[in-house]
C-alpha cells in the first residue's frame, strides 16, 4: 500500500498505445537506383517532353547521360549526368521518385549530389560559370508535397574546357531532412528528387554542369 493515495490504480484507464510506423528500410540504405548513372537514364526522368538527349558535344540541348563524355578529355569511363544551355527548368530538368512504406526507425534522410562544372573558354577568359540547383520534395501517400528542400542556384567548381585537372574535383552538396523537426516524418511516403543545371555560356552541346552521382540515404 506504500505510495497510493486517493484511489486504485485499477481506475485509470491506460491510454491507447499510438499506432505503430510502418518500418522504414533499414538504417544506412540508398534508395535511389541508378545512383551513379552506370546504367544510363535508368530510373531518372527527363522532364522535357523529348526526353534526354544523346550525348554531344556539339548538337544538344537537353540533359545527357554518357559513360564517356568526349570534350574535354579527362573524365574516367564511369556515367554522368551533363546538362546543357537552355535555362527553362521545364527543359533541363532531370528527376527521380522513390517510394517508401514508412520510415519507422528512421531519424534522417539525407539527399546529395557531386556535381562538377564545365566552364566555357569564351575569348581569353572563362565563361559565365555553370548553374546547379537540386531539390527534394517530400510526399505522403495521396502525393500532396509535405515539404520540400533546395540548394537554390549554385555554382558548382569546375574545370575550363581547356585546363582539364586530373583528378576531376566534385563538389557534394547535402540536405538533410530530420525527424525531429518534422512532425510529418512518418507520414512520408515518397520523396522526389530534382535536378536541374544548365550552361550559361550557352553552347549547343552538353557543356553543362555534370553530376558524377546523387545518393538519398536514410538513417
Ligand atoms: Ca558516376
Ligand atoms: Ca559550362
Amino acid at each position: 500500500m506504500i505510495g497510493r493515495r486517493f484511489g486504485r490504480t485499477e481506475d485509470i484507464a491506460p491510454a491507447p498505445a499510438p499506432a505503430p510506423a510502418p518500418p522504414g528500410p533499414p538504417p544506412g540504405t540508398q534508395l535511389l537506383s541508378n545512383s551513379d548513372f552506370l546504367l544510363g537514364t535508368s530510373g531518372w526522368t527527363a522532364q522535357a517532353s523529348s526526353g534526354f538527349a544523346t550525348y554531344s558535344a556539339s548538337s544538344a540541348n537537353r540533359p545527357a547521360i554518357t559513360n564517356s563524355p568526349t570534350n574535354p578529355s579527362g573524365f574516367p569511363s564511369n556515367g554522368y549526368l551533363i546538362f546543357s544551355f537552355p535555362s527553362a527548368e521545364s527543359t533541363e530538368n532531370v528527376y527521380q521518385i522513390i517510394n517508401i512504406s514508412g520510415l519507422g526507425g528512421i531519424n534522417s534522410i539525407t539527399t546529395e549530389a557531386n556535381v562538377l562544372s564545365l566552364r566555357n573558354k569564351v575569348g581569353p577568359g572563362i565563361g559565365p560559370l555553370d548553374v546547379f540547383k537540386l531539390t527534394v520534395e517530400f510526399r505522403n501517400a495521396s502525393g500532396t508535397v509535405l515539404s520540400s528542400m533546395t540548394t537554390g542556384n549554385v555554382n558548382p567548381p569546375g574545370i575550363s574546357m581547356d585546363r582539364v585537372t586530373t583528378p576531376l574535383t566534385f563538389t557534394n552538396y547535402a540536405l538533410t531532412l530530420n525527424r525531429s523537426s518534422a512532425a510529418y516524418f512518418d507520414n512520408i511516403r515518397s520523396i522526389k528528387v530534382t535536378l536541374y543545371g544548365y550552361d550559361p555560356g550557352y553552347w549547343n552541346g552538353n557543356f553543362g554542369p555534370v553530376v558524377d552521382s546523387c545518393f538519398v540515404t536514410v538513417n
